[in-house]
């Protein structure tokens, strides 16, 4: 037996996000945003047909639901505020039904010692903002600015640890490169475009916030997903592991550390034509507006070859490399992800090694399974013991990594409640805590909560 002890005050919760929890409600003043707008045209594309509309139904059962944070062990939690609930035009009018909804739900927090960790965007681009371009508009990363300095005023007292982005990423590469999300584009130009306004976007949230001399940090979360060679001593599969590690982690998470891009990734784009649109002083003040604390979130790593398939039409991230499938890897099977949990390790050891050690936290990791009625047992309860091995076999290694001098401040799972996941709608769930939709979202909390709960409380787990 061995015991896994964490150092002291660190971070026990769950992540979860404004758009995939909160639902909607008459008279909620909520503006649509791409989700709401895509569901109500193509309702098709969603699991089941199922649309963010009711969601898990936060909005009117949070107070229920932070009781259900404290049995599960939760000292923090991160959410989002939808951007669409609290500016419904993106720009302008502040609706203040969204004011009182998020001042409550966050006192409620407080009063229940559960700390606040408050993400500016998640996927959720107001519907208004994304007729004039979304993110490929240089007027969005301004109404950007307006919105989170707008955030700052209203709940800075209230929240004192702020995120600009959650894995900006995923709008470049889902709705600019793999067609997955709204606007389904392929459009490598976009693509790079919509990623560097979203970085400056961020240094314009972190600059306004550090000048506002709140007692608090700003920080952004990322998915990293470290890029492993099919084999380390083939060159050709190396430098394409590299290739794509730029494209994918450093791409963020380089402006978001150390203040500037990876040259290797500038050199390869400006040889393909494809530097964005930038105007003068924006490399200065991505430079001088770095994060205070970075969250990393970690599902799965990313093999990689040298590139063997023939290109596609457009260019393409995969120009470069070929995605390896490794014989033998671990899978789930129902998300189609890697299970790697040395990842996590090897993650903080390069923030460690290679950004300074930054403060840093994991901010999502967790495993989504379909169709977790099945192990429902006679007391009620889903017996979800692969997440408990999933996320001990995990934690262990974060462990490792702080033993090893890695400055990691928390863990925080993917998800509190099974919640509304894109296009996957509620197809695969992630909760410590189950949301029966045929029974008006009633919750129950699963084995692995009982288990959180005892981790959290001893702050570790021996096995
Ligand atoms: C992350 C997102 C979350 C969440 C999670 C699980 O990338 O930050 O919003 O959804 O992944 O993934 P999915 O919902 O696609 O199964």
């Amino acid at each position: 037996m061995s015991m896994y002890t964490f150092p002291e005050n660190f971070w026990w919760g769950s992540a979860a996000s404004g758009p995939q929890t909160e639902g909607r409600v008459a008279g909620d003043g909520k503006g649509d945003n791409i989700f709401d707008y895509w569901y109500e045209k193509e309702p098709e594309k969603f699991f089941n047909q199922v649309g963010p509309g009711k969601a898990s139904q936060v909005y009117t059962k949070y107070k229920e639901d932070i009781q259900l944070m404290k049995q599960t062990g939760h000292n923090s939690f991160r959410t989002s505020i939808q951007w669409s609930r609290l500016l419904p035009n993106g720009t302008g009018e502040v609706n203040s039904e969204a004011v009182k909804f998020y001042r409550n739900y966050f006192a409620e927090l407080l009063a229940n010692d559960i700390e606040p960790f408050i993400n500016l965007y998640h996927f959720d681009m107001p519907m208004p903002l994304q007729t004039a371009g979304g993110w490929l508009n240089r007027e969005t990363v301004a109404a950007y600015e307006v919105y989170a300095k707008t955030c700052f005023e209203l709940f800075g007292d209230q929240v004192k640890k702020w995120f600009t982005h959650n894995e900006p990423i995923v709008p470049v590469e889902a709705g600019y490169l793999y067609q997955l999300h709204y606007p389904e584009e392929a459009n490598m130009t976009h693509a790079v475009q919509v990623g560097y306004h979203e970085a400056l976007a961020s240094a314009l949230a972190i600059k306004a916030y550090h000048e506002s001399k709140q007692e608090g940090q700003i920080g952004i979360i990322l998915n990293l997903t470290p890029s492993y060679p099919r084999d380390e001593n083939n060159p050709a599969d190396v430098k394409a592991a590299k290739i794509a590690d730029a494209f994918f982690n450093r791409s963020f998470l380089d402006p978001a550390v150390k203040g500037k891009f990876p040259q290797d990734l500038v050199d390869l784009l400006k040889e393909k034509g494809m530097l964005p649109e930038m105007q003068e002083n924006d490399l200065q003040l991505i430079r001088e507006n770095t994060v205070d604390l970075l969250g990393i979130n970690y599902y799965q790593p990313r093999r990689i070859k040298e590139k063997e398939t023939p290109k596609a039409e457009n260019p393409m991230p995969e120009d470069y490399f070929d995605v390896y499938e490794m014989p033998g890897r671990k899978m789930n099977p129902y998300r189609g992800w890697e299970i790697y949990e040395k990842g996590i390790y090897d993650i903080l050891m390069n923030v460690r090694d290679n950004y300074g050690n930054i403060p840093c936290f994991i901010s999502e990791n967790g495993m989504g399974v379909e169709d977790e009625g099945r192990f429902i047992q006679a007391d009620g309860m889903i017996h979800d013991d692969y997440r408990i091995d999933f996320v001990s076999e995990h934690l262990k290694f974060v462990h490792q990594a702080i033993q090893e001098g890695a400055n990691c401040l928390g863990y925080h799972m993917w998800t509190c409640m099974d919640n509304w996941s894109w296009t996957n709608a509620y197809k695969n769930r992630y909760g410590f805590i189950s949301v029966n939709l045929a029974e008006d979202g009633k919750r129950i909390i699963k084995k692995s909560g009982y288990w959180f709960k005892q981790v959290a409380d001893q702050n570790g787990f021996e096995e």
